[in-house]
């Protein structure tokens, strides 16, 4: 039976961002799963795919939400995460502009508190408008935040760039929201 790869997608997210424990999995800190072990785990647990579905489904991912080491021998979630991981990234000059997007019911409390990144480990970024538009969709009816980056590298905060170009930042205080 073919693996439906929008639903391999999600298993691979769920796992590699949120419970690799549902599985018996443990990430290694960096959050890198070998890849063999992951496919042996969750066929184990139910899940039924083999390693060149994975692989297909890396490839294959609008927004590039997997990296593979540079062996090949192992995955991780390029950003994302709830779960504890170090993603070992550089800081990094951002854009001088970035954008959030999110849903109106939530931009008062923004305003107020900045942006905080909830149940994930960083507050997610990107360098364009039509994708933080996407993003807010998600939410509700979109409101789009701009994020005076350039502004906040200058007072000491450090921006971080996911693989898949997501820009990534532990906190943005409201002074620098518009
Ligand atoms: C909001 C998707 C109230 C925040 C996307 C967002 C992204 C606050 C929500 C990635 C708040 C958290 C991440 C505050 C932030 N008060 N609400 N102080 N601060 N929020 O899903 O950024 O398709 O955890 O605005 O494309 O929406 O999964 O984060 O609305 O890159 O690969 O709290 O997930 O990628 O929502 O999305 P999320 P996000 P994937």
């Amino acid at each position: 039976m073919s693996v439906d790869p929008i639903q391999l997608s999600k298993f691979l997210s769920f796992v590699l961002r949120h419970k690799p424990d549902e599985i018996g999995l443990t990430l290694r800190p960096e959050g890198w799963a070998n890849i063999d072990e992951l496919v042996e785990k969750a066929n184990a647990a139910g899940t039924r795919f083999k390693h060149a579905d994975l692989l297909g489904v890396v490839a294959g991912s609008d927004k590039k939400r997997f990296s593979l080491s540079a062996d090949g021998l192992s995955i991780r979630a390029a950003q994302g995460h709830s779960v504890s991981v170090e993603l070992g990234l550089p800081p990094q000059e951002p854009p001088s502009i970035l954008y959030h997007g999110t849903a109106t019911r939530f931009a008062d409390a923004i305003r107020t508190e900045g942006l905080k990144p909830q149940a994930r480990q960083q507050v997610h970024l990107s360098s364009d408008e039509a994708t933080a538009q996407r993003v807010g969709q998600r939410h509700g009816k979109p409101h789009i935040f701009k994020v005076d980056a350039s502004g906040m590298q200058a007072k000491g905060f450090k921006f971080f760039r996911a693989d898949n170009g997501v820009w990534l930042t532990d906190h943005v205080p409201p002074e620098f929201l518009t």
